[in-house]
């Protein structure tokens, strides 16, 4: 191409918003329109531990003069959230970008609250300083009544909670809170497969007729509905969205390094600041006051054992084959 044709063409350029990757197709949203693009190659060098250059979330620069579109930039991130890619792969792999809000998701019930996953997630957002509000999910169906328990645990952490019960609609519980957040954001929505992310986002937005999962098959056939995220615009305020994701089995938050881990649970920090050793990391450390509140209940077990598996990761512990649902 001639300089003086590059020029014309970098005057047509726009900007636009990744809504989702496919495989080789980016779907890119300008203007109330939805481009399909290729992203160029020179966006692949020099990539370094990252998986790859473009998430869903990032403002891109588009070449709409081609044919396929192209993608000839990604600007700046305000933020994202990654993990590392797979217990094969340990490169950065950017599940989103530019989120004003992560919503955490889980059910107290079918499946089960995990733990585990919910504070892998609650401390990568604390990583990425990405505010999080944890969404208590199908609490019609809280017949072990673990709920209270939970939100104590939580509140103990600091963590801002809802409780909801996504298959009320509209009116459900929760429900009217959860929209009036939602405006004028971009919002993730992340956590394990069938706990009702998706109903969730049908609910504050009937025409979004996501499609959601037959309940029965998430544990037995490892069904899942949502393959990849997916932005939605909402039509509540002039700019919000919301990005749906697929279920996710394991978590591990990429570039943690191990004595940086207790920062992030911030139920230990009344506590680590007694532990004899100031970078004590609650491991087997003697004096550690985070293991002896523990101990007496003023730390949920359940937060510890997430915290020590995490760490014991950061060592070199390999995780398990199947990271997706
Ligand atoms: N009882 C009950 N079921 C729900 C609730 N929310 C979602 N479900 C059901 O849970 C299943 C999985 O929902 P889905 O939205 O696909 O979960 P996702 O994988 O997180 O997107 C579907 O059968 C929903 O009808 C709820 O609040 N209560
Ligand atoms: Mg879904
Ligand atoms: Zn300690």
């Amino acid at each position: 191409m001639s300089d003086e044709s590059k020029a014309q063409s970098s005057t047509r350029m726009i900007t636009g918003r990744v809504m989702r990757l496919d495989a080789k197709v980016v779907h890119v949203e300008a203007g109330g329109v939805v481009r399909l693009c290729a992203t160029r190659g020179k966006l692949f060098e020099n990539l370094g531990d990252r998986k790859g250059p473009v998430a869903v979330g990032d403002f891109v620069t588009v070449d709409p003069t081609g044919d396929p579109q192209s993608i000839e930039a990604v600007q700046p991130r305000k933020n994202y959230l990654s993990r590392i890619a797979s217990s094969h792969d340990p490169r950065e792999q950017v599940l989103m970008a530019n989120v004003d809000h992560m919503y955490v998701v889980a059910s107290v019930a079918k499946p089960g609250f995990s733990s585990n996953r919910t504070d892998r997630i609650l401390a990568a957002c604390m990583q990425r300083s990405i505010p999080a509000t944890l969404i208590f999910n199908k609490i019609d169906i809280d017949k072990k009544g673990v709920l209270g328990e939970l939100r104590e645990t939580y509140a103990k952490a600091g963590v801002s909670m809802l409780e909801t019960c996504a298959t009320e609609g509209e009116d459900g519980p929760g429900m009217e809170r959860l929209r009036e957040a939602l405006a004028n954001k971009t919002s993730g929505f992340y956590g394990a497969s069938g706990v009702g992310k998706s109903t969730l986002l049908n609910a504050i937005d009937p025409e979004l007729k996501i499609k959601v999962g037959k309940i029965s098959k998430y544990w037995t056939a490892g069904k899942h509905t949502t393959t990849h995220s997916q932005m939605h615009r909402l039509p509540i305020g002039e700019n919000s969205w919301v990005i749906d994701t697929p279920g996710i089995r394991v978590f591990r938050p990429f570039g943690l390094q191990r004595e940086d881990l207790r920062d992030l649970f911030p139920d230990f920090l009344p506590f680590q600041k007694q532990c004899h050793f100031p970078n004590c990391t609650h491991d087997h450390e003697p004096d550690c006051a985070v293991y002896d509140a523990v101990e007496t209940g003023a730390i949920a077990p359940t937060r510890y054992g997430s915290y020590f598996e995490m760490l014991d990761e950061i060592g070199g512990h390999q995780g398990h084959a199947d990271d997706d649902e």
